[in-house]
């Protein structure tokens, strides 16, 4: 398989693998060191378009993309663009008080219209709480992704609407419940798959090292979707692997690949490979889509804190939407008139955004304490009373309105 040669190829880290074998105890300085080793020894990736927007060939992976219109082109394009303009929506609502938090996908949007264009309806997906742009490819409606940030409810969404499954914080779990489900669907005789999305530090969770195992061993068609973005909040991805992330799917014994997670084209052949391998029978893969979070982690979060404009800038010219501009427009195929249509369609969806937001109705104050157990339980009942006398002290200040 040309894409475990390629990992086969990909030289080593050899600081990495050294520390990695004696077990020793690393200072400081040594990660340091390993990690500007690592830094000038990155792999190959699989890419179909350039930053420049330029098409380059791929033996491999072309075939999955060669019945590609300029109407697709369009549309995953218009997909990334409009799930920019939602997140940028959302990271301003939060601003205003609207929101609680919110985590932007900001710089990931190929990585996620990619993949998840390349699902079929019957697919089932296990998302972390950054995969607005796969949400909005299964068809979830962008305003239900808010108000759990917005706290009126607890997920938003039936999960088997649209199989998408509620979000998920703690984090790696899901690639647990990814791996459960594509056992599952197997013995339903299903020929659909699964994919699991998660982060590069996500890839050092237990979770996720149980995932890799079971999902190989017992064959389940599911595609781990890792979006490395280099950052886990303030630990950069250096503190996760000695090897390039999807190299750890050789210990499991199954594939794994690197690809330009901001080359929406690539995302999508790659993904269409690693689904099919699935609903072959041939079991996991890693897809590793090496992208860059460009915003903060969250609302909550100043990334100026520990990492440096000029990495940023940098990215920033690998800008995912950017480069399917330059392509579309080199190629010809959209006008003045699609991308000005596309602005005006993207003004009205952060509008419907903003006033369905700001129109989203309270949840009952109590309603929290309902949902704990299914039955009555004596600490809830505490708290609940601790809770209601807390609501009537303010009842007093307001002389008793
Ligand atoms: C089990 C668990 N440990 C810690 C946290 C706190 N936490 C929230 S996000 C995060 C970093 C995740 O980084 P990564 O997997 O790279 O995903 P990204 O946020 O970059 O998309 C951590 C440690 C958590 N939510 N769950
Ligand atoms: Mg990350």
């Amino acid at each position: 398989m040309t894409v475990e040669s390629t990992a086969a190829r990909t030289p080593r880290r050899s600081a990495g693998n050294k520390a990695g074998t004696t077990g020793t105890k690393r200072t400081t300085s040594t990660t340091k060191k390993a990690a500007g080793a690592a830094k000038s020894a990155e792999p190959a990736l699989v890419q179909l378009l350039t930053p420049e927007g330029k098409r380059v060939k791929n033996a491999e992976f072309d075939k999955y993309v060669a019945d590609i219109t300029a109407e697709d082109l369009r549309g995953l394009y218009r997909d990334m663009v409009l799930t920019r303009r939602f997140d940028a929506e959302a990271t301003a609502l939060q601003r205003q008080g609207e929101l609680g938090l919110w985590a932007s996908l900001l710089g990931q949007e190929a990585a996620q219209i990619g993949s998840g264009r390349a699902l079929r309806d019957d697919d089932y997906v296990f998302p972390t709480y950054r995969e607005h742009g796969v949400a909005w490819c299964r068809g979830v409606d962008p305003t239900n992704l808010l108000g759990m940030f917005r706290g009126v409810n607890n997920g938003g969404w039936d999960p088997n609407g649209n199989n998408f499954h509620l979000y998920t914080i703690v984090i790696g779990s899901q690639t647990l419940h990814a791996t459960g489900y594509a056992m599952g669907i197997t013995k339903d005789g299903a020929d659909s798959a699964v994919i699991a999305y998660f982060g590069d530090g996500a890839s050092s969770q237990g979770d996720v090292a149980e995932a890799f195992t079971f999902s190989a061993v017992y064959n389940a068609p599911v595609v781990f979707f890792c979006q490395n973005n280099q950052w886990a909040i303030s630990e950069p991805t250096e503190k996760q692997s000695r090897v390039p992330l999807y190299q750890r799917a050789q210990g499991y014994g199954f594939p794994g690949v690197r690809v330009d997670g901001n080359d929406v084209l690539a995302n999508l052949a790659v993904t269409k490979w690693a689904l099919e391998r699935a609903r072959a029978g041939e079991g996991p893969t890693l897809v590793e889509a090496f992208t860059y979070r460009m915003g903060a982690h969250t609302t909550s979060d100043d990334p100026t804190r520990y990492r440096t404009d000029d990495e940023r800038l940098a990215w920033e010219a690998k800008d995912p939407i950017l480069r399917l501009r330059r392509h579309l427009e080199a190629a010809n195929h959209a006008d003045e008139g699609f991308f000005a249509e596309l602005e005006t369609e993207s003004e009205a969806l952060g509008k419907r955004v903003r006033e369905a937001v700001r129109a989203m109705p309270d949840p009952d104050h109590f309603a929290i304490f309902e949902n704990v157990y299914a039955d009555g339980h004596a600490l809830v009942d505490e708290e609940r009373a601790q809770f209601a006398a807390y609501q009537d002290s303010f009842a007093d200040e307001d002389g008793g309105k």
